[in-house]
C-alpha cells in the first residue's frame, strides 16, 4: 500500500503550486518543507535589499485569474516581505497549508521497483511512500560560504544572505566586511552603509548591474495593465524569457552608433536588465557587440562614482556582460561615494585569513565588527545533492550525474523513474521568469501522471538516449552564445571540483514549451513507459 500519490520537496514557489495543481488533479499530495515558513528563497534570502529583480506583474501566479486581479502589488519590483505575503495569500486562498509540512527536511528517496513507489525519508525520522517524487527544492537554495583560513576564529558575528536572522542584524556603529558582490551583495551593501560606521565591500569579481528604477505601482496603471492581463501572460507564455520584450529585432553591430547610444540611454533611464540586454538581437551571442553595451555601461559607472580609481575598479572586465547574471541596482555604484564604504580588490590582494578582528589581505587587514557573506549558492543540483536520492538499481543521484547533471527536457533523469524536477537543470530555468517556468513544469508534470493514470501505466522514465540527444541540443544552442565564458555558477565554476557544465536551456521559453507540448502530445516520447 502507497500512502500518497505525490510526495513534493519544498514550497517555494514551485511547491506551493505543485501542491495546488496535484490535488485539484484529484491527487493525494504532502509537501516537506525544511523551513518554518513557506516561500522558499523567498522565505531563506530575508536580507536588507533583497527583492526580485523581475517585475511584480510577471514574477506572479499565472494558473488563476481571480487571483491575478484580486492581488495588488505595490511596488514595479517586488520586495522580499511582499513576496512572502503574497506566498500565504495563495496557500491560504486555495487551502493548501493542511498539504504543507514544514520544519521538515527530505533527506532522502529511493526507488522501490517492486512497488513501483518511492520511499522518501525526512528529517523527524519518518518513511513515506508515494508513487511519484517530485523536487521543487530550488535552483539556488544550498549556500556556500568560501573556506577562509582562521574564520572559525572571528570574534564577530558573521552571517550568510541566504540565511538571515529573521529578527534583523542592527549595524549600527560596526564595521562591516561584505564578501560578495553579485545580485546579492549588490543589494545588501547599500542598506548595510547605510546605518554602519563603515562597509568594507571585498570584491573579487567586478560586477555590472543596470539601474531598477524602482517605483510604486500606481492604481491607474494597474487597473489599466490589468485589463489585459490574459493576453499578456499569453505572450509572456511565447516569449523567449517568460517576460514579453520589445526590442528593435536588429543587431546592434548593424546601427548608427548615435542610434545605439540613443536606445541604450532610454532603457537606463527606463531601468530592467531585460529590456536593456534584449534591445539587439546579438548582443549574447556577438563579442564585439557585447563590447558595446559592456563600454556604455562602464561610462555610466565612471559618471557616477566621483573617484577615478574606484570607478575603475568597479567598471567589470574579463567576461561579456550578461554571461554572469545581470545584476539590477538603483543605488549601488553611487554608495562608492559615501565616506563610509571602501571598495577592497581581493582579485589583486587576495584574503589571506580571518583573525579574530578582522580580515587580513595579502597587502593590509581590516578590522572588522561583523562579516557578511554574499557568496552565492551550490546551483541547480545543491539542493538534489543535499538528499540522497536513490534510482533504479540504487544508483545515487549523485553517482549518475558524476560528471555533470542530465536530465531530459530538465524535467526528467535517466535511472530514476517517477521522479520530476521542477525547473531541473537542462530546462530554460534560471534563464527565465522562474514563476513562469515553474507553472509550465509543473502543469507538464502534472498533465503526464494524470495521462499515466488514465492509460494504466505505473510508471515513466526518460530514457537514456533521449536524455543524451536532449543535453547535447542544450550544449548545442549554449555554444553558440556567449553564456559558457565566463566563470558563472550557470557553469558551476563558484563550487571547487564541480564538473564544468552549462545546463540551461537557451533557445527560450516558447520553443521549450512547444517541445515539452510535442513530447506529450506524442504520448511521452523518449520516456520508457511501464505497465501497471
Ligand atoms: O551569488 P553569486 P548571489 N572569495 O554566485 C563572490 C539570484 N538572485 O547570491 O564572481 C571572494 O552570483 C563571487 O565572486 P566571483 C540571481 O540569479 C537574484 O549574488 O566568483 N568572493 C561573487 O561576487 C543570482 O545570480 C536576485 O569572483 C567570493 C559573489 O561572491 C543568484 O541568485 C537577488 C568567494 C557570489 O555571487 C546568485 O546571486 C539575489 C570567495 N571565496 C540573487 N566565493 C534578484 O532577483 C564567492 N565569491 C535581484
Amino acid at each position: 500500500m502507497v500512502d500518497l500519490d505525490v510526495v513534493v520537496v519544498g514550497a517555494g514557489f514551485s511547491g506551493i503550486y505543485a501542491v495546488h495543481a496535484f490535488r485539484s488533479a484529484g491527487l493525494t499530495v504532502k509537501a516537506f518543507e525544511a523551513g518554518d515558513g513557506i516561500g522558499g528563497t523567498w522565505f531563506w534570502n530575508s536580507y536588507p535589499g533583497a527583492r526580485c529583480d523581475v517585475e511584480s506583474k510577471d514574477y506572479s501566479y499565472a494558473f488563476s485569474p481571480e487571483l491575478e486581479q484580486e492581488w495588488s502589488w505595490s511596488e514595479r519590483y517586488p520586495a522580499q516581505p511582499e513576496i512572502l505575503r503574497y506566498l500565504s495569500h495563495v496557500a491560504g486562498k486555495f487551502g493548501l497549508w493542511p498539504h504543507i509540512q514544514l520544519n521538515t527536511r527530505v533527506t532522502g528517496a529511493s526507488w522501490d521497483a517492486a512497488t513501483a513507489s518511492w520511499a522518501v525519508t525526512t528529517s523527524d525520522g519518518a518513511t513515506v511512500t508515494a508513487r511519484y517524487f517530485v523536487s521543487a527544492a530550488g535552483c539556488l537554495s544550498e549556500f556556500q560560504v568560501p573556506d577562509l583560513p582562521g574564520l572559525d576564529s572571528f570574534e564577530g558575528p558573521w552571517y550568510h544572505t541566504a540565511r538571515w536572522p529573521k529578527d534583523g542584524v542592527d549595524f549600527a556603529g560596526k564595521r562591516v566586511g561584505l564578501v560578495g558582490t553579485g545580485s546579492t551583495g549588490i543589494q545588501v551593501a547599500p542598506e548595510i552603509a547605510a546605518v554602519a560606521d563603515h562597509l568594507y565591500v571585498f570584491q573579487r569579481t567586478a560586477n555590472f548591474a543596470v539601474p531598477n528604477r524602482n517605483r510604486p505601482w500606481e492604481e491607474a496603471e494597474e487597473r489599466a495593465f490589468k485589463s489585459r492581463y490574459r493576453e499578456y501572460r499569453a505572450e509572456a507564455r511565447e516569449s523567449f524569457l517568460g517576460v514579453p520584450i520589445t526590442g528593435t529585432g536588429r543587431p546592434v553591430l548593424s546601427e548608427p552608433p548615435d542610434d545605439v547610444q540613443r536606445l541604450f540611454t532610454e532603457r537606463w533611464r527606463a531601468g530592467g536588465g531585460m529590456p536593456f540586454l534584449g534591445a539587439y538581437t546579438d548582443v549574447l551571442v556577438s563579442q564585439e557587440a557585447n563590447d558595446v553595451v559592456a563600454e556604455f555601461m562602464r561610462d555610466r559607472i565612471r559618471e557616477t562614482v566621483d573617484d577615478p580609481a574606484v570607478a575603475e575598479l568597479l567598471c567589470p572586465r574579463g567576461y561579456p556582460v550578461g554571461s554572469k547574471r545581470l545584476c539590477q541596482s538603483d543605488d549601488y555604484y553611487a554608495m562608492f561615494n559615501r565616506p563610509n564604504v571602501s571598495l577592497v580588490d581581493i582579485r589583486s590582494t587576495p584574503v589571506e585569513s580571518v583573525y579574530p578582528g578582522g580580515v587580513k589581505t595579502s597587502a593590509d587587514s581590516y578590522e572588522l565588527d561583523s562579516l557578511v557573506f554574499a557568496t552565492g549558492f551550490d546551483a541547480l543540483t545543491g539542493a538534489l545533492f543535499a538528499m540522497d536520492i536513490r534510482g533504479a538499481g540504487g544508483v545515487p543521484l549523485r553517482s549518475a550525474w558524476a560528471a555533470g547533471a542530465q536530465a531530459y527536457l530538465g524535467v526528467a533523469a535517466a535511472g530514476f523513474p517517477n521522479m520530476f524536477i521542477i525547473t531541473g537543470p537542462g530546462s530554460p530555468s534560471v534563464f527565465s521568469n522562474m514563476v513562469l517556468s515553474i507553472e509550465q513544469h509543473v502543469e507538464w508534470v502534472r498533465d503526464c501522471v494524470v495521462w499515466l493514470r488514465s492509460r494504466g501505466h505505473a510508471t515513466i522514465e526518460a530514457t537514456a538516449a533521449a536524455q543524451a540527444e536532449w543535453m547535447e541540443h542544450v550544449s548545442e544552442v549554449a555554444n553558440s552564445t556567449l553564456f559558457p565564458r565566463a566563470d558563472s555558477w550557470y557553469v558551476g565554476a563558484n563550487i571547487p571540483g564541480k564538473p564544468r557544465v552549462f545546463t540551461s536551456y537557451l533557445a527560450g521559453c516558447g520553443p521549450y514549451r512547444a517541445r515539452c507540448d510535442a513530447v506529450a502530445a506524442a504520448g511521452y516520447e523518449g520516456f520508457a513507459l511501464g505497465g501497471p
